[in-house]
């Protein structure tokens, strides 16, 4: 299982590198990666696991943070939750988003990043994705809310870019023109 000594931290080069596409049929090898991420945010999230191996809590993790510069990530929101969503996205791509912005009021916060960085992460507020599951298969789907802005951080994490890149330096919690605020808080 994925502990977070084996989460890579700000400062370590894969985060900032541009992944490789996975080849399909996956590999045993980029299946069990992939398989450990999902693993991983469930278990972040179960408070007796998190509590004895020390994990922090997340709703998704990318390959490049254990150090894989694979185009894998996973989402995991419980099923108890209004979003109820277990997701592995493999080459994932947006390809169409709104124009109306969104971001998360309480910011965002990074399982590579052991600091706190406040501010607005702007991110398009409806995105429209294809990627490929487990098995190979293409899928589509429409997302909004928070699972749409943990589906463009963890897309960024796969492009080397971190949320407080987009962060207003001059006014961090400066007015985002056009965008819808998500009141979640980060839960962490
Ligand atoms: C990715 C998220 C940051 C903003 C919003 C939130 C948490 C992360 C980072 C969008 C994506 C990890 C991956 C949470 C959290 C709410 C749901 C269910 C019960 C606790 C859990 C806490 F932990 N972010 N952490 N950060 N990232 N919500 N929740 N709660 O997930 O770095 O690249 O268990
Ligand atoms: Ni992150």
């Amino acid at each position: 299982m994925i502990l977070m000594k084996d989460i890579i931290r700000e400062g370590h080069p894969t985060l900032r590198k541009r992944s490789e596409e996975v080849a399909l049929p996956l590999s045993a090898e980029d299946k069990a990666l992939a398989e450990s991420l999902l693993e991983y945010v469930k278990n972040s999230q179960d408070d007796e696991l998190a509590e004895k191996y020390d994990l922090r809590a997340g709703v998704g993790i990318a390959a490049p943070q254990v150090n894989q510069a694979k185009r894998i990530f996973a989402l995991y929101f419980d099923p108890s939750t209004e979003e109820n969503m277990s997701l592995i996205a493999i080459n994932p791509k947006i390809v169409s988003h709104s124009v109306e912005k969104s971001y998360l009021t309480t910011g965002e916060g990074c399982l590579s990043v052991d600091r706190a960085v406040p501010g607005y992460v702007p991110r398009y507020a409806r995105i429209t994705v294809k990627a490929y599951n487990l098995q190979g298969e293409e899928f589509k789907m429409r997302l909004k809310g928070l699972p749409a802005i943990a589906f463009q951080h963890e897309l960024d994490h796969l492009n080397g870019i971190m949320f407080f890149d987009h962060i207003n330096a001059e006014n961090p919690f400066a007015e985002i023109e056009n965008a819808t605020p998500i009141e979640r808080g980060s839960g962490e």
